[in-house]
C-alpha cells in the first residue's frame, strides 16, 4: 500500500487523491462548520495580516492575535467553543496517518485553511502542539497549489510539490518540525470550489 504513494521525506508521505471519494462529504460538512465559526483573516503578533483565512474545529483551535499563536478552546470571534470535528475528518485523520505508518492518531484540532488567489503561506514550523509524537494530517481541496517542504533549518531550500484537490501529506517522526509552506496561489476556477483552496490541516494539539 505504502508504495503507491510518494515519501516526500523520512516520516513524510504524499497520498495522492486519498481523500477524493470523500470530498463532497468533508465540503458538506465545512460549509455547517464555518456557518458557526466564519473563515477570517487573523493578524500576526508583528501585525502582519495574513493572506490565508482561517478558522477551526475541534476541541481546541490555532489562533494568532496581538499575544502571538496559540491554540483555544473558544473562538475569538464568536466567544463560543470551536464546532465539533466532524466524524468524517477525524476519521479520514486516522485512516491518512494509519496508512502513512502512524497508528493510533486521533486528531482534536482542525485547522481550516482558505487561499484565494495570490493567498500564501510562508516557510514555518506546526510547533504549537504539546504532543509533537503526533503527526499532522495535510488534506487539499479545491485549486492546486504549490506545496514547499523543506528541511529542519528555514534557509535550506524547500521542495515544490503540487498538490491537487484530494491529495493528503502526511508528516510526523523525523520530519514533524520541518519547514513548509505554499506558494502563491495561482487564479483558476474549481469545479467544486470556485476560485479558492481549502486546507484542512488535522492534529492532536494537546
Ligand atoms: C497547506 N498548511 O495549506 C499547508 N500550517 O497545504 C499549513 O502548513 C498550515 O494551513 C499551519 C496552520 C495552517 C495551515
Ligand atoms: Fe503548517
Amino acid at each position: 500500500m505504502q508504495n503507491e504513494h510518494e515519501q516526500l521525506a523520512p516520516g513524510a508521505l504524499l497520498m495522492r487523491a486519498f481523500a477524493a471519494p470523500q470530498s463532497a462529504l468533508l465540503l458538506q460538512e465545512l460549509q455547517q462548520v464555518t456557518a458557526r465559526s466564519p473563515l477570517r483573516r487573523m493578524t500576526t503578533r508583528g501585525g502582519y495580516r495574513m493572506s490565508v483565512a482561517m478558522s477551526n474545529c475541534g476541541a481546541c483551535g490555532w489562533v494568532t492575535d496581538a499575544r502571538g499563536y496559540r491554540y483555544d478552546c473558544v473562538d475569538p470571534l464568536t466567544a463560543a467553543c470551536w464546532p465539533a470535528m466532524p466524524a468524517s475528518f477525524a476519521k479520514l485523520g486516522t485512516c491518512a496517518a494509519g496508512a502513512a505508518g502512524f497508528p493510533d492518531f486521533v486528531p482534536d484540532a482542525c485547522l481550516i485553511s482558505r487561499y484565494e488567489p495570490g493567498a500564501r503561506l510562508s516557510l514555518h514550523q506546526d510547533r504549537d502542539e504539546r504532543d509533537l509524537d503526533s503527526p499532522i494530517v495535510s488534506i487539499s481541496l479545491g485549486l492546486p497549489a504549490v506545496f514547499l517542504f523543506g528541511g529542519h533549518r528555514r534557509a535550506e531550500p524547500p521542495r515544490r510539490v503540487p498538490l491537487a484537490h484530494g491529495d493528503v501529506v502526511v508528516w510526523g517522526g523525523p520530519s514533524r518540525l520541518r519547514f513548509h509552506g505554499v506558494m502563491p496561489l495561482a487564479d483558476a476556477e474549481h469545479p467544486l470550489l470556485g476560485r479558492c483552496r481549502v486546507n484542512l490541516s488535522l492534529r492532536k494539539a494537546r
